[in-house]
């Protein structure tokens, strides 16, 4: 057995170890040293979540824009335009973001909105990639 042959065996199993313990899938086809395709990134990014807010027939205009002013940080120009977007398409965006924070934001829209004894209604959708 020469030099190279007697270190084949060892390093295959700790190849096959380091990369089992990665849990990484790199398109190494198990030979030493040759990558058959670019390795993937480890992290995927998290997906994305939109506040949606919906129309109703009842709901005050200027309630739905102070609750886009108050909730969403917006200003009373893009609140009335977000406001005149929902009231004529049915639907809008107020805002783009992780899953927690969306929930948490439609959540207490949808709260305020009970105690102040409207309709309005907020929703969360996963944002298309
Ligand atoms: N359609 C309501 C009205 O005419 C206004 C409205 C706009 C309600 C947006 C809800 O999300 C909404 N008073």
């Amino acid at each position: 057995m020469n030099e190279s042959t007697k270190w084949e065996a060892p390093l295959l199993a700790l190849t096959q170890q380091i990369r089992m313990s990665s849990g990484q899938e790199d398109g190494n086809d198990g030979a030493i040293g040759i990558a058959t395709e670019a390795s993937k990134p480890a992290l995927k990014r998290p997906p994305l979540y939109k506040v949606v807010l919906l129309n109703d027939d009842y709901t005050p205009m200027e309630f739905v824009v102070e609750v886009l002013r108050a909730f969403f940080g917006m200003n009373p120009e893009t609140a009335t335009r977000v406001m005149l977007k929902v009231h004529t398409e049915g639907k809008g965006v107020c805002g783009v973001f992780s899953k927690d924070v969306a929930e948490t934001k439609a959540e207490q829209v949808n709260q305020y909105s009970a105690e102040c004894e409207q309709p309005l209604l907020c929703a969360v959708e996963e944002d298309e990639v």
